[in-house]
């Protein structure tokens, strides 16, 4: 196996002192954990959904994730844009997207984020910068340069955040996008969460290096490794990635070694990997992980993260109850929701600009 030296890694949470690390609050420390939880709750009631046949197509959960997109994404401001693949109801829930229509998007409902039309594995809201939601492999990566690239001619100081798996690192276009970013200094930071397979194949089986990190280097790419199973380490590792776009120094490669606890998609039977692997896995769980954590640095007791719990899962419940109670888009209403305008034949081509409301795109 190859290896190459890493550039940097980033800097141990300062658990023993009192101060929080990468200059957090208490306050922000309490949200990612409660988006956390969220997450989580929310997947676990998709998954039962799934089994009752109220949610069609394919669903891809992110349980045991989950400290990657919360943790990248508090990292950022609320106006920088996110961009993802099919396991991304972690981002659209990172990002704050309203519960309850993610919940019916996934049911299929008209009262989805997307009206019903994307489905769990392209949630987006143009409102909160939230551009989905990608079915095919590495297709978003040059979506992601180019919006960055939107930003540098805008002269705008966002950042775009484009979070994808260690498989897609073996497709062209990932390789295309990131030649672009960094021939062009595009404010980028892609996120390659390592979870160690493809669908079923081994990182050994679908790469030559098992540091995604290592393929950034032939862009002269500045990488660091972070612990995508501790939010504190994803979120220190964003940050200094940000920071470094934001400054007008180009495109930062981030990857979080992580792991999913689910199979790929509730239709795997998960033949390719042994039971106590995923234990192991699971004794890392990024939520009790972080818990302590905020109980021993006296941010929050043991019963505050029993409330939290319960806050969240009343609210999946209701969310729940929602998406199912909700219409079913109606049929003459195909066409609606698809295009960012509606196509006007008799229209003169006007150039598409991202610098107004974005919440437009999405009317
Ligand atoms: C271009 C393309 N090729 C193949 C597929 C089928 N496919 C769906 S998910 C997947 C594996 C991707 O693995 P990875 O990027 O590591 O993401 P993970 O599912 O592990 O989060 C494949 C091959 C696809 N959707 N698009
Ligand atoms: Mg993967």
């Amino acid at each position: 196996m190859a290896t190459t030296p890493r550039k940097s890694r980033p800097r141990a949470a300062a658990r023993s002192s009192g101060a929080l690390p990468h200059g957090l609050t208490a306050q922000q420390c309490r949200d990612m954990y409660r988006k956390m939880v969220q997450i989580r709750h929310f997947e676990d009631h998709a998954a039962e959904a799934y089994a009752q046949a109220k949610v069609g197509g394919f669903l891809h959960l992110y349980i045991g994730e989950e400290a990657v997109a919360v943790g990248a994404i508090a990292a950022v401001r609320e106006d920088d844009h996110i961009l993802g693949h099919y396991r991304d109801h972690g981002y659209a829930l990172a990002r704050g997207c309203d519960v309850r229509a993610c919940m019916a998007e996934l049911f299929g409902r008209d009262t989805g984020i997307c009206h019903g039309r994307g489905g769990s594995m392209h949630l987006a809201d143009a409102s909160r910068h939230f551009w989905g939601g990608h079915a095919i492999v590495g297709s978003h990566i040059p979506i992601g340069a180019g919006m960055a690239y939107a930003m540098q001619y805008l002269e705008q100081p966002l950042v775009v955040l484009d979070f994808f798996g260690d498989g897609a690192t073996g497709n062209g276009i990932f390789h295309e996008g990131l030649n672009m970013a960094a021939l062009w200094n595009l404010p980028v930071v892609f996120i390659c969460e390592n979870n160690l397979y493809g669908m079923g194949a081994t990182l050994a089986e679908e790469s030559p290096v098992s540091d995604m990190m290592i393929k950034a280097e032939g862009y002269t790419m500045p990488a660091v490794q972070c612990d995508g199973m501790d939010v504190l380490s994803v979120y220190g590792a964003v940050q200094q990635a940000a920071e470094h776009c934001r400054s007008g120094k180009g495109p930062f490669f981030v990857e979080a070694m992580t792991y999913r606890f689910r199979g790929h998609s509730m239709a795997d039977p998960e033949l390719y990997r042994d039971k106590e692997e995923v234990r192991r896995w699971r004794e890392l769980d990024p939520i009790p992980r972080f818990g302590d954590f905020l109980v021993q640095h006296r941010i929050t007791s043991p019963q505050e993260l029993a409330e939290v719990n319960e806050e969240v899962e009343a609210e999946m419940l209701e969310a729940v109850r929602f998406a199912d109670s909700s219409p079913w888009p109606e049929p003459d209403s195909v066409d609606r929701w698809i295009y960012a305008k509606p196509i006007d034949p008799e229209a003169t081509e006007e150039a598409p600009s991202m610098a107004g409301n974005p919440a437009g795109a999405a009317s």
